[in-house]
């Protein structure tokens, strides 16, 4: 397998479950310009330049995070990282939209990019608090989303990772933010974040040389 990445973005998910899975595979840094670290053009790769793309052991591409998630999840069960009642798995796949659609593309996307005008970033901000008040809920009297530890808990705290960075305090959901600290406190989760830190921080040195 051959995973297409950024350094903190949303394919650290993906790493993450790799890690968690112990599974082998080959991590392809992308970089802002959407050439591969080994010098291809990503667009020919994924013309959406965006990451993560999986290389799947058969040759082909898949695309969209929340696929990828549940593809490997799938491909690894004893990892087990979806749960194996239908029920909850629904709920799980119901936990990977709201986090991709609500989460990261609503609220952190337009908080993130430098070139979003100011009304939209106060648009993303304003859109926020619900969302976060929704999982403050749901957390408070929970330690992961569904049952287990699992996808969809490893894609939240990924686009969590990112609050800091977009300006959202995470103060006023203290479950939110303890549910972050767990997650962060996990082997897995700490060392592909410790490892991905490292790469964006020589991303932005190069950047700035
Ligand atoms: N719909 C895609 C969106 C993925 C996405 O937004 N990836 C970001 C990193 S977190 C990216 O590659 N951004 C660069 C770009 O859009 O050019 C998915 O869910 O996988």
């Amino acid at each position: 397998m051959e995973l297409f990445f950024s350094p903190m973005a949303c394919s650290l998910a993906s790493r993450i479950a790799l890690y968690e899975a112990d599974a082998q595979a080959l991590f392809t840094q992308v970089d802002k310009a959407k050439r591969t670290a080994d010098g291809r053009d990503y667009r020919q790769i994924n013309p959406m330049g965006q990451v993560p793309a999986l290389r799947t052991p058969g040759g082909w591409l898949l695309t969209e995070n929340a696929a990828v998630l549940q593809y490997l999840a799938e491909s690894f069960p004893a990892a087990g990282l979806l749960p194996e009642d239908a029920d909850a798995r629904s709920r799980v796949r119901q936990w990977l939209g709201f986090i991709a659609t609500e989460l990261h593309k609503a609220v952190f996307v337009p908080l993130l990019d430098p070139r979003a005008p100011a009304d939209v970033k106060a648009y993303a901000m304003d859109k926020a608090a619900l969302r976060l008040d929704v999982l403050q809920a749901h957390l408070q009297t929970r330690e992961y989303l569904e049952g287990g530890y699992g996808i969809a808990d490893i894609y939240l705290a990924v686009v969590l990772n990112w609050a800091p960075f977009a300006g959202v305090d995470l103060t006023p959901w203290p479950a939110v933010r303890a549910f972050h600290r767990r997650l962060q406190a996990r082997d897995a989760v700490a060392r592909a974040t410790r490892e991905e830190y490292a790469l964006f921080q020589e991303e932005q040195r190069l950047r700035a040389a």
